[in-house]
């Protein structure tokens, strides 16, 4: 008998799904969030019996467990860890331990392509076109290189994946991956990821105008909260905020946090590890501790949200030669413009501020740092550079 242990995530799930289509009725498959792992471990430990073969995969366990699983190992104990995330990487120095961030052609991996990569290397599953597909498709999205490739299909897979159950999902795949040739929604499908599309894009927006802006240990957060579709708000919200460095999403029913970044420079499993989370350079979580209950909600709480940047312009535009006009909560108005080639400068009030920027970003990213600025619309804009005719 086979036991796998993984994420409650797309990932994590196509974990099970590889191990249903290897094992059959032989594998027993539990899904897990990150903090449910661990008893689900020790329940396997102590009741469990000796000669299940155990798989963890896209999750890691505590030190306690740690210990614990390299001793049923240690005594004859058959188990298997596989993760890709970076925070697991110490699991590398044990044998039943096989932790990989990037394979060696630079690629980024994810549970589901080494559980795959696993299987076939001991000749436990049969390859096939649709499931190399598939786990290509749930690869690209873990890692976010959907993005990047614009593969549309990758993501629609994670919508379909939250619009059913798990149960529904798993069957449904296990099904399509024993018999098509290609992996393809089909047209009731495609509908309904329509549907969804724009119920999201719609959530969204509405998610873009309650975020606050706090500053914590020197870098600077966007706070909202948010029980479903983290990654894309996460995403979306890093990408109408560059000047954030990353975006905390609270979901506090479930008393947990993530946390997402757009920029190479910040690595938010680091920010996740001062709570006693973790996971990727790019998106990671933790639990709600006190702590984090007290910096993220306690002390943001009465804040008012950033006021988006105007979105219609004709005349107000980022980097016109003009200039561009821009206005914070408490009435100051900003004209940022460019000096010369090299410089670019900001005038607060009529008076101009005495540091240059090198280039527009920078200089927006200082006063929507320090100002919480926002592009103005084009009617003030107007009425700004009448005034200035006029005196
Ligand atoms: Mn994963």
């Amino acid at each position: 008998m086979y036991k796998l242990l993984s994420h409650n995530d797309l990932d994590g799930v196509g974990c099970g799904i590889l191990a249903k289509l290897a094992f059959d009725k032989q594998v027993n498959v539990r899904y897990n969030s990150i903090g449910s792992l661990n008893r689900e471990v020790e329940w396997f430990l102590e009741n469990d019996n000796k000669d299940t073969f155990l798989f963890i995969t896209d999750l890691s366990v505590n030190e306690d467990n740690e210990k614990r699983l390299d001793e049923f190992y240690q005594s004859g104990g058959k188990v298997q860890l596989l993760d890709h995330h970076k925070t697991a990487l110490s699991f590398n120095d044990y044998e039943w331990g096989h932790v990989l961030v990037e394979d060696n052609e630079g690629k980024q991996t994810s549970a589901t392509s080494l559980l795959y990569e696993y299987l076939v290397t001991n000749q436990l599953i049969k390859p096939s076109s649709t499931i190399t597909e598939f786990v290509e498709l749930v690869r690209q999205y873990d890692t976010w290189e959907w993005e990047r490739n614009d593969n549309l299909k990758a993501k629609r897979l994670n919508t379909l994946f939250f619009l059913v159950s798990i149960d529904e999902f798993e069957e449904n795949m296990i099904e399509r991956l024993n018999k098509s040739e290609e992996f393809n929604f089909d047209d009731f499908e495609q509908k309904i990821l329509e549907m969804e599309e724009k119920k999201i894009e719609r959530y969204i927006r509405r998610k873009r105008r309650e975020l606050v802006q706090t500053e914590v240990d020197g870098q600077f957060a966007g706070i909202v909260y948010a029980e479903s579709y983290h990654s894309e708000l996460g995403n979306e919200l890093g990408k109408e905020y560059p000047h954030l460095d990353y975006i905390v999403i609270l979901n506090i029913g479930g008393k947990r946090m993530g946390f997402r970044t757009i920029h190479d420079d910040v690595d938010v499993s680091e920010v996740a590890g001062v709570y006693g989370g973790g996971g990727h350079e790019k998106a990671s979580g933790s639990i709600m501790n006190d702590q984090a209950y007290k910096r993220f909600v306690t002390e943001t709480f009465r804040l008012n949200p950033l006021k988006e940047d105007a979105k219609r312009n004709r005349f107000n535009l980022k980097r016109s030669t003009f200039g561009s006009l821009y206005k914070n909560r408490t009435g100051d108005i900003f004209l940022l413009y460019q000096v010369n080639d090299k410089e670019w400068s900001i005038e607060k009030n009529n008076n101009n501020m005495e540091h240059t920027y090198t280039s527009y970003e920078e200089a927006e990213k200082f006063l929507k740092r320090n100002y919480q600025a926002w592009l103005e619309r084009d009617e003030a804009f107007v009425n700004y550079l009448m005034d200035q005719v006029k005196k």
